[in-house]
């Protein structure tokens, strides 16, 4: 609130998050300073010219920027800008969206981080609150801007996904209970090196009541005191994990078993972990055991993260394009192998963001049969196996992919790459492979 007193405000990027600050500012009476880097930014028409202080587009202006009082940033542009490092040697407050939300919130907050599994755990915590009779709305990352879910007068609780880059820019933010699910490499084009980048997703337990962390991955450990929670599939001590019981493995939540396994909708290892770290934080948030059990047997999985586009003459496709690391596509094989008698035929490549595709390859060795590569870094992948495909359109990689399968096989989607060298985003490049699926001769 003392926050917009500054008589100088920017708000640096204009795409969801920006329009969405500027909306809210907006609201409050404040007459901010717009600007992109980008030439057109999609969205600008949504905002009268007169209302605001000016528009300015193209390269950052670090003069202008330097006479703010309050930048705030959005997450697609580093802080290590240098024209954002300048305004904050001129005295310039930088933050995000996120902080500006946290110093207006008055309503519980849960959050969650990790290079993997954001989405899906951060959808199944609402679902469970939802479930408890808890109006619950997610928001951050996931897609609806923190700004706008804050404007939604019927939210009780905010379950709010966050990333690496919205943590960067965050001080405040109270929780109830924060989850990081998992630190693998990714983004490494905008940071020095991994521990950089662990190091933004560890502030996302600042201010938590409860720390939910990956007690398997190190790099997710608190580096705050206070009352942590370490998950784990194994059954570590912690009333987290998998266990035998009535025959029969079982999740167990809280110190008591809460579901058989085999009646998890999602499947895979990944999604048990994913299951238990919901299950942590909606009942951090009040949410009641046995509407997580139900949420557990009845959520339907997100759109582009493993689904199954159709079974066609016995061969699956899979579309599994919200892989945008190498870790992601290591748990999608890993969850995916078993299931798979005949070959598995994976479709990969596009940006790697800097990453050491090299570190995909005992997967690839193992579970992968044929693989076929396109995008900006499909020659490093190609490389790690041999008789590699590379082609040049994704469409191009599902005819050859048609041409090679028998019935038992699967053919996946799973890039380990951003979509952002070929397509508009991690959606598009799955719907172009649905349709491209689709529309294969019968
Ligand atoms: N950009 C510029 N110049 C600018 C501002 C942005 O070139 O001045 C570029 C960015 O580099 C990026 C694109 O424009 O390529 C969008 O950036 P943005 O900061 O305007 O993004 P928003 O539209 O506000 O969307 C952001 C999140 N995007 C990013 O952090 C890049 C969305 O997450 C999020 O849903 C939305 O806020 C609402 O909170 C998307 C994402 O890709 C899903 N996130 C990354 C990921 O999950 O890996 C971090
Ligand atoms: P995010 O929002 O962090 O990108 P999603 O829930 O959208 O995560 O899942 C993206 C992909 O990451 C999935 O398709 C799956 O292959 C993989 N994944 C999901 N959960 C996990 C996890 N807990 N650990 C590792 N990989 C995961």
């Amino acid at each position: 609130p003392d926050l917009l007193t500054a008589k100088r405000i920017a708000v640096v990027g204009l795409g969801q998050s920006g329009l969405a600050t500027v909306r809210f500012l907006l609201s409050k009476g404040l007459k901010p300073v717009l600007m992109d880097t980008r030439k057109q930014p999609a969205g600008l028409e949504q905002i009268a010219p007169e209302k605001v202080d000016g528009i300015y587009l193209g390269e950052l202006d670090a003069n202008r920027l330097a006479q703010m009082e309050l930048i705030i940033v959005s997450p697609g542009l580093s802080v290590k800008h240098p024209a954002l490092r300048f305004a904050r040697l001129q005295g310039a407050t930088v933050l995000g969206d996120v902080e500006l939300f946290a110093r207006f919130n008055t309503k519980p907050v849960v959050a969650i981080t990790g290079s993997n599994g954001k989405s899906t755990v951060t959808r199944l915590t609402e679902a469970m609150l939802q479930q408890s009779g808890i109006k619950a709305l997610a928001a951050g990352n996931i897609g609806l801007p923190v700004l706008d879910a804050l404007a939604e007068p019927s939210a009780e609780v905010y379950v709010l996904e966050l990333s690496s880059f919205q943590l960067e820019t965050t001080d405040s933010l109270q929780l109830v209970a924060a989850a990081n699910l998992n630190v693998s490499a990714d983004h490494l084009d905008r940071y020095n090196d991994l521990a950089d980048y662990a190091a933004a997703k560890q502030r996302i337990y600042q201010h938590s009541a409860l720390a939910v962390y990956n007690a398997e991955d190190n790099l997710t450990l608190p580096a705050t005191s206070g009352p942590r929670l370490g998950l784990s599939l194994q059954d570590t001590g912690s009333g987290y994990g998998i266990v035998q019981h009535q025959q029969q493995e079982y999740l167990l939540v809280a110190g008591a078993p809460l579901l058989p396994v085999s009646e998890l909708s999602l499947f895979g290892k990944h999604n048990q972990f994913n299951a238990l770290a919901a299950a942590a934080l909606a009942l951090a948030a009040g949410a009641s055991r046995e509407a997580i059990a139900t949420t557990l047997k009845t959520f339907r999985g997100l759109a582009h993260r493993c689904e199954l586009v159709l079974e066609r003459n016995g061969v699956r496709w899979v579309n599994d394009s919200k892989g945008t690391n190498i870790g992601a596509t290591l748990a999608a094989l890993a969850g995916l192998r078993s299931s798979v008698k005949g070959k598995l035929i994976l479709i990969a490549g596009g940006d790697a963001k800097g990453a050491d595709l090299t570190e995909l390859q005992p997967a690839l060795q193992r579970d992968v049969q044929q693989l076929i590569t396109l995008g900006q870094d499909g020659p490093a992948l190609a490389a790690l196996l041999p008789d590699s495909i590379q082609v040049k359109t994704l469409q191009q990689a599902v005819k050859t992919a048609a041409s090679l399968t028998k019935p038992g096989d699967m053919v996946l989607l799973s890039p380990a790459c951003a979509s952002l060298d070929m397509f508009k985003s991690y959606a598009d490049r799955g719907e172009q492979f649905a349709a491209a699926v689709r529309e294969l001769k019968p």
